[in-house]
């Protein structure tokens, strides 16, 4: 999705990271290619020397705020500003049963994501269900009742115009998320709005959101503020980031305009779909994993990020090892942080690896205090004589001693392998893995 904005883009930030210094000249440097990198996605000229002002002005002759060198507060500004850019807020809609209309012009969008809002709805607990109000095409109805059949919902079709479908559904309803499509044309005209409006009249709609393919690039801006001036809308749904380089013209033109993203569309299956978050957004386009998301959840546990990120590359002494995985207990599924890890993609550690048993933990605990500090920062040097003193001052046998050194070294070659990229369910890790019971479904 957007590979290629998000390749411009990423340039831009490793431009950062090689500069020497961050003079004037620098910040320049990498602003020009901001500029290419927007102008490139469709973004209005305008819209892209106001963000280009912005940055120079925060960044040239500043003094970063404590703890950030010039270059790292470079960084997170770039990133602030682009995702201020791109949308702000995340999207959201009330999650209960309510009523959703959704509206556009031919072939924005609308039916298939009629279809996977409701797939969305299910993954949150609701019951949502279609309402088939196209009368304007002809096998309109016809492909919202295949769209509700793999989405597994309900769709209400019956009557001749669209009010009469819209009414009926609503009495028959019940706590369900009703989902009103509606037809397209080529362009906003007085019949559009009319109809549009007529609907609204009968639906009273809580949300309406508009459909905008995002190969309309900059355009977009208009066609959200002109179904805003004529029918009112309480959000945007970019369609087709997928097929497109002007997306983030799209996002861009969106973001000025009165309404807000809710969500995006990525592809045409109908779980192409997501609640639209700038901030991961960018995150994503500019590969620098969920930033945001690891300081959050290291903040919550008490552990700092760099120490989360050095277990996870595998470098960390026997005390680091033991901390991290009381740590990760807490925090849940291990993959789960490395995906938030910037530049340790889609590493995946099997389920339960780092599941170690209370009583076990209790005694590593004990089998650690026993250690001089060498033997902690070491543990490669712990041979046969020293494994025998460490064990008596812990009350532990000399197996369990192994048995942690032993699993000290294979999490840190599990970690080391997977980085490149080797599986996990075969060979001697998943023998060693299952002689100690962890789970191994990946
Ligand atoms: N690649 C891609 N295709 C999409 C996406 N969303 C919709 N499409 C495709 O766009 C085409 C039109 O989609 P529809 O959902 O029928 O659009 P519509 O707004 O209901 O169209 P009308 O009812 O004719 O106004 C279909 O071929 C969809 O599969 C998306 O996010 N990505
Ligand atoms: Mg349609």
């Amino acid at each position: 999705m957007l590979d290629k904005f998000g390749d411009s883009l990423k340039k831009s930030f490793r431009k950062i990271a090689g500069l020497g210094v961050v003079d004037k000249e620098a910040v320049e440097l990498v602003v020009r290619d901001l500029q290419r990198a927007m102008l490139q996605a469709d973004v209005d000229v305008e819209l892209v020397s106001g963000l280009s002002d912005s940055i120079k002005k925060k960044i040239i002759g500043a003094k970063p705020p404590t703890g950030l060198t010039l270059k790292e507060y470079f960084v997170k500004t770039l990133y602030d500003e682009i995702v201020e850019f791109l949308g702000k807020e995340k999207g959201e809609i009330a999650l209960k049963p309510q009523r959703v209309l959704l509206i556009g012009l031919f072939g924005s969008g609308k039916t298939s994501t009629a279809g996977k809002l409701s797939k969305w709805l299910q993954t949150k607990g609701l019951k949502p269900a279609l309402v088939a109000c196209d009368t304007h095409r002809a096998a309109a109805q016809e492909q919202l009742k295949q769209v509700g059949k793999k989405a597994k919902v309900n769709v209400y079709w019956e009557g001749k115009k669209p009010e009469d479908i819209a009414r009926n559904a609503l009495k028959k309803a019940k706590e369900e998320v009703l989902i009103f499509d509606s037809a397209g044309r080529d362009a906003l005209d007085k019949v559009l709005a009319k109809e549009l409006k007529s609907m609204g009249k009968v639906i009273k709609p809580d949300e309406v959101l508009l459909v905008i393919p995002a190969d309309l690039g900059q355009a977009a801006r208009k066609q959200a503020e002109e179904f805003n001036k004529l029918v009112g809308i309480t959000g945007i749904i970019v369609t087709k980031l997928d097929g497109t380089a002007k997306g983030g013209g799209a996002l861009a033109a969106a973001s000025v305009s009165e309404a807000e993203v809710k969500f995006i569309g990525t592809g045409e299956g109908i779980g192409d779909f997501q609640v639209y978050d700038p901030r991961r957004f960018v995150g994503k386009l500019i590969g620098y994993g969920d930033i945001q998301g690891l300081l959050e959840k290291a903040k919550e546990i008490g552990i700092k990020p760099e120490e989360a990120k050095k277990i996870l590359e595998g470098e960390f002494t026997l005390n680091e090892f033991f901390e991290q995985i009381k740590s990760m207990q807490k925090m849940g599924s291990l993959s789960k942080v490395m995906d938030m890890v910037p530049g340790v993609p889609g590493l995946k550690i099997p389920k339960g690896f780092m599941d170690v048993q209370e009583e076990k933990m209790k005694k590593w605990s004990h089998i650690i205090n026993s250690m001089t500090p060498q033997e902690k920062r070491e543990p490669d040097t712990i041979k046969a004589s020293r494994i025998k003193r460490i064990s008596k001052g812990a009350g532990v046998s000399d197996g369990d001693v192994r048995e942690l050194l032993k699993y000290y070294k294979q999490v840190k070659k599990v970690i080391k392998l997977t980085k490149g990229g080797k599986g996990l369910k075969r060979g001697p890790l998943a023998r060693f893995a299952k002689q100690f019971g962890f789970g191994m479904e990946a």
